[in-house]
């Protein structure tokens, strides 16, 4: 147990900088919204339930996700936030089926928009050509059909994307945009491994000297905190 404690300290170190980042959310939608893991006192407002399961694994999603092949914006909101200064969420995406890029062709473009804290950010890539991806930052972990239609599919897992932010109430978005959305079974979109993590001000929340129902929500945190950073690091070199 103390060893356990050295390790998840450790990384909670160099991953948050001089200060811990503390899990406030993780899904990987292995149940529905009900598997996820959420920090103490904190409330969440989830979009409408949308789920699939993936018939095998691929680029690090697995099992359940969120899937989408309508225009609908999926938005959540987590609230009574303990007191910090930043936000870090990152996602494993997938692009799934024939999309065709950002271009301006008859069938273009396609974007993944995720918006964070009133920010866009549009991902895209072109399946079909097997071509031109712009992840903003996410790295490509596997391209192939291995869900969905016949089409084949692409993987990433997102930056970490850092967020400037102090109140109590945090807002994130999913959407198929793009004038050349297609949905259904030619385009659609999924998350999986949904992480908020944050960087707790001193005194605030779950600060100090972690409560030991804290410790089970750590550990579960470990590994996607270890991923965060070699993600983080690779996007900054
Ligand atoms: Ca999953
Ligand atoms: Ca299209
Ligand atoms: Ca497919």
């Amino acid at each position: 147990m103390k060893l356990g404690f050295a390790a998840v300290a450790a990384a909670c170190f160099v991953a948050g900088g001089a200060q811990a980042a503390t899990s406030i959310y993780f899904n990987d939608f292995s149940d529905g919204f009900d598997s996820a893991v959420i920090a103490s006192g904190v409330t969440v407002t989830n979009p409408s339930a949308s789920f699939a399961t993936l018939p095998t694994a691929a680029g690090g999603a697995s099992g359940g996700i969120y899937h989408r092949t309508d225009a609908g914006v999926v938005t959540f909101t987590l609230s009574n936030l303990p007191s910090h200064d930043k936000l870090y969420l990152n996602f494993t995406g997938i692009l799934v089926d024939s999309w065709d890029g950002g271009g301006s062709s008859s069938v273009a473009p396609d974007f993944l928009r995720v918006t964070i804290d009133g920010v866009q950010h549009d991902i895209t890539a072109d399946n079909y050509n097997n071509c031109c991806a712009q992840l903003d930052g996410g790295t490509e972990t596997y391209y192939g059909n291995f869900f969905y239609s016949s089409w084949n599919d692409r993987v990433f897992s997102s930056a970490v994307y850092e967020i400037a932010h102090t109140g109590s109430t945090f807002t994130f978005s999913f959407q198929a945009a793009g004038s050349g959305f297609q949905f259904g079974t030619d385009e659609s979109w999924a998350i999986d491994n949904l992480s908020v993590t944050a960087d707790l001000t001193n005194g605030g929340g779950v600060g100090g000297v972690p409560e030991p129902g804290t410790w089970a929500l750590m550990i579960l945190g470990f590994g996607a905190a270890g991923a965060s950073l070699r993600r983080r690091r690779a996007a900054l070199a």
